[in-house]
């Protein structure tokens, strides 16, 4: 394990320990450092980064300020939002960062930041990073029509942890997801290195899936259960 999932796994089990303390849903990523630490050593700061609800490791991983996203996640106003966005909904425009808690919220707008990209003379790209679920959006399909169609410089990376909360991907899915993607005509790779260097090259867009396990709890829960203590007892 290197210095950066190191990072990131200490953040998140520290998180863990404070989890009594967060008021904000919080979706960790442990056993998933090793997609942040791969997309790290091709990222450059001019590129575009659309991340999910489980952003932590894509945010560290973008050159993000750790103690700014621990005290957002606390709510505090010197977080990163101002302690407004929580967890999930974090933005750092100064490293070109997005993440939303809407599942495929954001791989529409990373083909707005590609298509923006795609006329200008910089070598930066678009990166949309989702989880499995979001192939269940009918959104992520329209965008890899549109991203073939223009030519845009758009790299798509899927975690694919095979679970949608508690929903394995059996029960949702017909079939394996890269192949679908291929038919579009993106061209589908297995090394996260491989199709970021690929779009960045070629200005085209690259999808790649890595079937990854996640170590913990879809969510946290702690602070739900707080709260349910605290509510008025119901007749
Ligand atoms: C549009 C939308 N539908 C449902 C939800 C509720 N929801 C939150 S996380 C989640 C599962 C997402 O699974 P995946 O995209 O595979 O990411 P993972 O949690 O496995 O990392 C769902 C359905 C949501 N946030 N947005
Ligand atoms: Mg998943």
């Amino acid at each position: 394990m290197t210095n950066l999932s190191e990072r990131i796994l200490a953040f998140e089990r520290k998180l863990q320990v404070h989890m009594h303390e967060v008021f904000c849903p919080t979706h960790l990523s442990i056993g998933q450092e090793h997609v942040a630490e791969e997309m790290a050593a091709e990222m450059i700061k001019e590129d575009w980064l659309f991340s999910t609800h489980r952003n932590h490791h894509h945010y560290l991983a973008k050159g993000g300020d750790e103690q700014k996203l621990w005290d957002e996640i606390m709510g505090l106003e010197s977080g990163l939002n101002g302690g407004f966005a929580g967890s999930q909904g974090i933005t750092d425009r100064s490293i070109n960062f997005h993440a939303s808690a809407i599942v495929g919220g954001l791989i529409g707008v990373a083909a707005g930041a590609a298509f923006s990209l795609r006329n200008s003379k910089s070598n930066a790209i678009s990166i949309s990073c989702i989880g499995d679920a979001a192939s269940e959006q009918g959104v992520f399909w329209e965008v890899l029509n549109f991203a073939v169609l223009y030519n845009l410089p758009l790299c798509i990376i899927m975690e694919n942890n095979g679970k949608s909360v508690d929903a394995h991907i059996s029960e949702r899915q017909v079939g394996e997801i890269s192949p679908k993607v291929a038919a579009f005509g993106v061209k589908t790779f297995q090394s996260i290195g491989e199709a970021i260097r690929f779009t960045r090259d070629n200005r085209l867009p690259s999808f790649v899936e890595v079937k990854v396990k996640l170590k913990c709890a879809h969510l946290n829960m702690a602070t739900m259960l707080d709260l349910c203590d605290q509510s008025e007892p119901t007749s």
